[in-house]
């Protein structure tokens, strides 16, 4: 495969941009090689700057839905852009994007529209602070919320992969905040809440993990984690930026069936542009300026061109009622066909998959936490992914992030994908 323009912008770009890149887990580190720098986009496919064709299943992490650039988000864009770019005033879909969003997910009656992720998380942790008078928050290890300081503690994504899950620059106070407690282990749970009675503000917790690879919360663990919060007045957070609206209408709250106090969501509200939002029960969000003393702003938010794809997005999610079977339809397939592949070469490495999510991880042993995630064999996934590089598919470079499937992808995209992985794992076992 030629990659000499790859090559050489990411020699220039490291002479500007830290590392040579915008955010970690694009740079190869974990994988090896050379980031391959993407010049465009469309439906379930994307080219590189050296005209190498891939078939994409990180969908920029998840919010593409419906393949890259569909021509309806498309449209919803060109239209806003007429109007202008940002205003910094209040507009008239910002009502109806949060109308939508507490329409389509019912534990939310009220939420404020933020740039990101990290955004959301942070903000909603501090509104949580704000309405408990409490200054403690449990996260749980493996668990991603973005790059706010005090999340920064045994995270998950790139700073797992990197080897940085506790980050330089977080200060002790910071960490002195945040407790840690193990995922699907509700024993770690209590002993946190009774070590810190009445301390504790909040539990936020990605209820289908998608940052240590894709791991569910067992009901149990969940249901039981609700009514500790209820017992205890802690809020609970349900980091949504990589699940809702992407494993089901409602997320995965809909999936799991436990409706937390607060949520999260990222990206995909925006049909892919920079946006997140948090929300949850009116009586906590209107702790928020200005309606509350909780401060949390933006110029940014609410801003016309987000809002007008993610209205577009969103619209399209509430009205297609083929949406999730036929993403079920293809992730099934898909998860069927590399399972036969497993078995023809004699291995059963544990495969996790909770709709259009999935995960393979390199470890035989069925992965339902950081610990067992972690067991997964991170050098066999560099080749893994280079091998199904060569090939023309592009997974998450590196092994603790999800593979996304779209509504672009076809059947000839999933065989060729198959294939592909049978192939490759022939080759590097
Ligand atoms: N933290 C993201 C994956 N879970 C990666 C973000 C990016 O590189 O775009």
């Amino acid at each position: 495969m030629n990659i000499i323009n790859s090559e050489r912008l990411f020699l220039e770009a490291q002479k500007f941009i830290p590392g040579g890149v915008n955010s970690p887990v694009r740079a190869f580190k974990s994988v090896g090689g050379t980031p391959l720098f993407i010049k465009k986009g469309e439906g379930s496919k994307f080219y590189d700057v050296d005209q190498n064709e891939f078939i994409d299943y990180i969908g920029s992490w998840g919010p593409h839905l419906f393949g890259h650039n569909p021509e309806f988000i498309k449209t919803a864009l060109l239209e806003s852009i007429e109007k202008g770019v940002s205003f910094g005033a209040p507009t008239e879909i910002e009502i109806k994007m949060a109308e939508l969003i507490t329409e389509l997910v019912p534990s939310v009656e009220m939420v404020r529209m933020v740039n990101s992720g990290t955004e959301a998380t942070m903000s909603a942790v501090r509104v949580a602070r704000g309405y408990t008078g409490r200054e403690k928050f449990i996260k749980f290890e493996g668990c991603y919320h973005g790059h706010a300081d005090h999340f920064l503690i045994k995270a998950g994504s790139g700073a797992l992969t990197l080897g940085v899950p506790t980050s330089p620059g977080v200060t002790k106070g910071n960490a002195a905040d945040t407790l840690l407690a193990k995922f699907n282990d509700i024993e770690s749970v209590k002993e946190l809440i009774d070590a810190n009675k009445d301390e504790i503000a909040a539990i936020i917790i990605e209820p289908i993990a998608g940052n240590m690879g894709v791991i569910k919360s067992e009901d149990k663990f969940l249901k039981e984690l609700r009514t500790l919060c209820d017992k205890e007045g802690i809020v609970l957070i349900f980091d949504e930026v990589m699940t809702g609206f992407r494993v089901a209408r409602g997320g995965a709250q809909e999936v799991l069936g436990v409706k937390p106090d607060l949520s999260t969501f990222g990206k995909i509200i925006g049909g892919g542009l920079p946006v997140g939002a948090f929300g949850g029960k009116k009586e906590i969000m209107n702790q928020i300026a200005p309606a509350g003393p909780v401060y949390q702003a933006g110029t940014l938010s609410g801003n016309p061109l987000a809002m007008s794809a993610g209205y577009a997005a969103l619209t399209k999610i509430k009205e297609d009622s083929d949406l999730y079977p036929s993403l079920e339809v293809k992730a099934v397939y898909l998860e069927k066909g590399m399972k036969e592949n497993l078995a023809k070469l004699g291995k059963n490495y544990a495969m996790n998959r909770i709709g259009s999510m999935s995960c393979m991880f390199f470890t035989e042993n069925a992965v339902d936490n950081f610990d067992k995630a972690t067991q997964s064999d991170t050098e066999l996934y560099g080749k893994y992914f280079h091998e199904m590089l060569k090939r023309g598919v592009y997974l998450a470079p590196a092994q603790y992030e999800a593979m996304f499937i779209s509504t672009a992808h076809t059947i000839e995209d999933l065989d060729k994908t198959i294939s592909a992985h049978y192939e490759s794992l022939k080759v590097i076992l």
